[in-house]
């Protein structure tokens, strides 16, 4: 009923034909909203955004609100499209980013971007590309967007030093008596310790300068045209705050580089694809217009194994603690998710060189 509720209270076009649960996000729970205006099909996204993970929905919808004023200026001084290059927010019918229902759910709504899809593996190695300049080019306009004015929706999101703290505190509570049965899995975040520290230290130290980032650039965050195959507009902007260049080009490459689904069962389907990664290495730095430090473009590696390791740890950290964060949808979900994200890590560490020769190319 509170779904209702809610479509009830916003203020979108025509007479609602259809709506049912869409996409694969592992976070909000997200629908695809049919509506009929004068014979016309129009289509909205409405989601009902995690409370339990974004804690305060004021701050994050601002930022949102922030963000994609922001972009839908330059989209438009750039002369492109701002109905179908950025997220548009419908608003209640009082004028509100999202609605609370009876219960307490937030509620929020989208246009819907029609002819575009968003795809969870890479079918074609230019669409990879394509959303590599896409990204970079997300990041390149927004360095000129205040990032005093963001909220910071998930505190320490990509500080990989407390998740690696709050791991470990996650094996020695073991609520959930798994940690015995995934010793394996356990020593392998042990072993890469150092790993956690590596790029966060070089933040401190200046050594990387802190950005506006999206930091969920996985491929299924981004739309991409089905008539001209660019990525046409990057969504799930829930988590854009300050953060490394690095950190964006590294959770695409854990993610759209890898040979196998993120949850594949079989991990000897896993590995990096190495001309992927130098697909996205060009498009990521091409996007940036030249805006990256000679520093953050030979940490581009880093930046994918870090991701790649913290995610594996997250996921990892959630099946110990009962599988509250991700959403799973079977037994053993967010540990085969982890299994695959480990062995990518293993795939990059021999893989080594090879990604240091490649990112060198385009320093
Ligand atoms: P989550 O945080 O759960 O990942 P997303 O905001 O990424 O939620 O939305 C889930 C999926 O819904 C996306 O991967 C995409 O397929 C689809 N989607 C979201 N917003 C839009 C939009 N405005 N137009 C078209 N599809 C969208
Ligand atoms: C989540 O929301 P979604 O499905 O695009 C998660 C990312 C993880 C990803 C792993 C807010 O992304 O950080 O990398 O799952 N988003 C949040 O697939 O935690
Ligand atoms: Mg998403």
């Amino acid at each position: 009923m509170s779904r209702e509720e809610a479509i009830n209270n916003f203020d979108f076009c025509g007479t609602v034909t259809d709506i049912k649960p869409y996409g694969s996000g592992h976070i909000n729970d997200t629908f695809l909203m049919t509506c009929e205006e004068k014979g016309k099909q129009k289509h909205y996204i409405l989601q009902k955004m995690n409370t339990d993970i974004f804690q305060n929905p004021d701050e994050l919808m601002e930022n949102i609100i922030n963000v994609t004023s922001f972009l839908r200026k330059k989209i438009i001084e750039n002369g492109g499209d701002p109905e179908r290059e950025t997220l548009n927010v419908i608003l209640t019918k009082n004028g509100e980013s999202y609605y609370r229902d009876s219960d307490g759910g937030c509620w929020r709504m989208y246009k819907f971007i029609e002819d575009a899809t968003s795809y969870d593996q890479v079918e074609k190695p230019d669409d990879f590309y394509q959303t590599a300049v896409a990204f970079g080019n997300f990041q390149y306009l927004l360095s000129e967007f205040s990032a005093e004015v963001l909220h910071e929706t998930i505190p320490d999101f990509h500080n990989t030093i407390d998740r690696f703290a709050k791991f470990k505190r996650a094996v020695e509570e073991d609520i959930y008596q798994r940690a015995s049965s995934v010793q394996k899995e356990i020593q392998f975040v042990l072993d890469r310790e150092d790993l956690a520290y590596t790029m966060c230290t070089m933040l401190r130290n200046n050594e990387l300068p802190l950005r506006v980032t999206h930091n969920d650039t996985k491929l299924n965050n981004i739309m991409i045209d089905n008539q001209t195959g660019k990525g046409i507009c990057v969504i799930d902007l829930d988590t854009v705050m300050p953060g490394l260049a690095g950190n964006d080009f590294g959770d695409s490459i854990r993610f759209g580089a890898n040979t196998a689904a993120e949850d594949e069962k079989d991990l000897s389907k896993v590995s990096c694809d190495l001309n992927l990664f130098e697909l996205y290495t060009k498009g990521f730095t091409e996007g940036c217009r030249g805006s990256l430090t000679k520093k953050e473009i030979q940490t581009l590696p880093l930046g994918a194994k870090t991701m790649t390791f913290e995610c594996g740890m997250r996921f990892l950290t959630d099946y110990l603690q009962g599988d509250t964060y991700f959403k799973i949808h079977r037994e053993g979900h967010n540990l085969d998710r982890c299994r695959t994200q480990f062995a990518l890590v293993e795939d990059m560490e021999k893989k080594w060189d090879q990604m240091m020769e490649i990112v060198k190319k385009y320093e």
